[in-house]
């Protein structure tokens, strides 16, 4: 078995690989402390990517960063509380992960997990100077894709406007700007590099359909490019040029009409990227508390599970994240990975040896192994299919590897 026997043999004795994707539908926010995935590249089937909370000053970005990761970033009523960037896990809350730590009466459930980062705030002129300056270029440019926080609570105490449509145009305006101010720096120097290398072709031609979309003020999230030609751009470094979700953040009062306080903003991205409604003051609060106290307090106020576990699943899906498990009774865990891994690239965000040395997966549906009660049942009942190589692992998979190295 090579260089690692005891590897082979506890692999074999202990894991189950189970593939799943789970939007959170029945999520539990419960359990779990702030663990994370395996750390690697972002472009890394397995590596974790970072999801960027935009926004004016005050609109609550600390706020939910604190509630997304348990952190402990500083949340003030004046403007420009953040000035350098602060970055940590968020677990994904995961009801099916739970489920399955049931069934095998895991002694420790490891959640899959996202990046947060808190970014200082944006004012009108900030892509000129005004505010903190330039200081939100480097935290943006350094994630994957874009929350942009929208305040529309009101409070006499917190100075700023409680106009989450408003926002939404100026935060839109500065990253336009500064994007502009991007291609237009680079566009004269690609275009007489391709004068010489006709290759670069396709990559100017890139350039300068974001250059129109942005000279009409459209940010590149929604201006319906062609997605394929993103990755021609991915060396400028655009601030538009990534996925985006919206949260906006309403007052305690405004819970109940909290889907027409958003209306405004979910119509201006519809199609581009998913608007959520959350009181992430209240959120925050919940967050606080022990896990049993949370859950009446949410439910108390009509708000089932809370927002978090949404946020976290939008945030999953706009980065184009799955999950697979791994479930025994030492642990039942949630691993992330770029949808469609191929079986052995999942096992390789396990273990390199793992994929190295990858013969079959056996798979089955999460849901299925639920419903057999074990693994050892679902085989006797011959509910198990051998997949190889080139299977996509897919949402709800349930796999165990086998291999040889
Ligand atoms: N009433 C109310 N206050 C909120 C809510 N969310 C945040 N706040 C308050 O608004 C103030 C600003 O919140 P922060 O989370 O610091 O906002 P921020 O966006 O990080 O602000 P900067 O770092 O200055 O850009 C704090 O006093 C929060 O307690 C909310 O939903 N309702
Ligand atoms: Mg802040």
């Amino acid at each position: 078995m090579g260089r690692f026997p005891w590897l082979a043999f506890f692999l074999e004795r202990f894991l189950r690989f189970t593939v799943r994707f789970d939007m959170g539908h029945d999520a539990s926010g419960s359990g779990g402390g702030p663990e994370t995935a395996a750390p690697g590249p972002a472009s890394s089937v397995g590596g974790m990517e970072r999801l960027g909370l935009v926004g004016l000053p005050n609109a609550g970005k600390s706020s939910l960063f604190n509630a997304l990761t348990g952190g402990s970033a500083p949340v003030a009523a004046h403007p420009f509380t953040t000035t350098e960037s602060s970055v940590a896990v968020a677990p994904i809350p995961d009801g099916r992960l739970d489920a399955l730590a049931e069934m095998s009466a895991s002694k420790k459930v490891v959640r899959a997990g996202v990046e947060v980062v808190d970014i200082a705030g944006l004012v009108a002129g900030s892509s000129a100077g005004e505010g903190l300056g330039n200081r939100f270029l480097a935290g943006i440019r350094e994630v994957d894709a874009l929350c942009l926080v929208l305040r529309a609570f009101g409070d006499p105490e917190v100075p700023g406007e409680a106009d989450p449509a408003g926002a939404l145009a100026t935060l839109e305006l500065e990253l336009v700007l500064a994007d502009l101010a991007t291609v237009e720096s680079q566009l004269d120097k690609r275009r007489k590099a391709a004068r010489a290398d006709k290759s670069l072709a396709a990559e100017v031609a890139a350039m300068e359909k974001a250059q129109a979309a942005l000279e009409s003020g459209v940010p590149l999230y929604r201006a319906g490019l062609d997605p394929e030609e993103r990755a021609l751009r991915r060396g400028l470094f655009l601030l538009t040029d990534k996925p985006v979700l919206a949260v906006v953040n309403v007052g305690e009062d405004q819970l109940e009409a909290a889907p027409e306080v958003a209306a405004p903003v979910a119509g201006e991205l519809a199609g581009h990227g998913e608007t959520l409604a959350v009181c992430v003051q209240l959120e925050a609060e919940a967050a606080r508390l022990a896990p049993g106290e949370r859950e009446e307090l949410l439910e108390g106020l009509g708000l089932g599970a809370g927002a978090l576990p949404r946020v976290a699943a939008a945030a999953y899906e706009l980065l184009g994240r799955r999950i697979f498990f791994t479930t025994g009774d030492k642990e039942s865990r949630a691993w992330s990975f770029r949808a469609g891994a191929t079986a052995p690239e999942c096992a390789g965000v396990i273990h390199s040896d793992l994929q190295r040395g990858f013969i079959r997966a056996e798979v089955i549906h999460w849901d299925e192994l639920l419903e057999c009660g074990s693994w050892t049942a679902a085989k006797s009942g011959g509910r198990i299919r051998l997949e190889g190589k080139d299977y996509h692992v897919a949402d709800g998979d349930v796999l165990e590897i086998r291999f040889n190295v």
